[in-house]
C-alpha cells in the first residue's frame, strides 16, 4: 500500500504548451489517487536539467515516469537513457506534422534503450495515466483495484446503451 504522498509518477514534458495533452494523464492519476509530479523538462532548453531529473528521479521514489514531447521530441528517450525506470512516452501533436514527427522520434528507440510508446495525444496521455496504474498495480494493490472498477465501469458504460443513435 502507497502510505505516503511522496510522488510515484514523475510526468514532465518539453514545454507548457505539451500541458493539455499531459492533462488527461494525469486527471487518470488524479482519478486513482497517484501520488504524482508535473513539471517541465525540456530536452532542447533545459538539457542539464533532464539530466538532474532522470538521474535523481528513482533514489526520490519516483517508480514511473511519463515523458511528452512534441516535433523532434528527444525528451522521453534521452530520460530512459539515463534512468531504468519504466519511461512511458507521449507523442504530442505537433501542428506542422500532426504528430507523426513526435510518434517517430519517440517509438523508434535503439535495441537497448526502451521508451513504452503511447499513441499520439490525448489517447495516449490518457493510456499513459492507466498504463502507470497498471504497473505500480502489481505492487500497490490499491491502484490495481481503481483501475479493474475503471474497465468495468467502461465496459458497463458500452453494454448498457450500444445503440449508436442514442446519446
Ligand atoms: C517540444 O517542442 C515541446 O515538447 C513542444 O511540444 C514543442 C513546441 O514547444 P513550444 O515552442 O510550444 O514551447 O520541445
Amino acid at each position: 500500500m502507497s502510505t505516503s504522498n511522496t510522488p510515484l509518477v514523475g510526468v514532465i514534458m518539453g514545454s507548457k504548451s505539451d500541458w493539455e495533452t499531459m492533462s488527461h494523464g494525469v486527471a487518470i492519476l488524479e482519478q486513482f489517487g497517484i501520488p504524482h509530479e508535473v513539471e517541465v523538462v525540456s530536452a532542447h532548453r533545459t538539457p542539464d536539467k533532464l539530466f538532474s531529473y532522470a538521474e535523481q528521479a528513482e533514489s526520490r521514489g519516483i517508480e514511473v515516469i511519463i515523458a511528452g514531447a512534441g516535433g523532434a521530441a528527444h525528451l522521453p528517450g534521452m530520460v530512459a537513457a539515463k534512468t531504468s525506470l519504466p519511461v512511458l512516452g507521449i507523442p504530442v501533436q505537433s501542428k506542422a506534422l500532426n504528430g507523426m514527427d513526435s510518434l517517430l522520434s519517440i517509438v523508434q528507440m535503439p535495441g537497448g534503450i526502451p521508451v513504452a510508446t503511447l499513441a499520439i495525444g490525448k489517447a495516449g496521455s490518457t493510456n499513459a495515466g492507466l498504463l502507470a496504474a497498471s504497473i505500480l498495480g502489481n505492487k500497490y494493490p490499491e491502484f490495481k483495484t481503481a483501475l479493474n472498477e475503471f474497465r468495468a465501469h467502461q465496459t458497463d458504460t458500452v453494454m448498457s446503451n450500444p445503440d449508436p443513435r442514442e446519446a
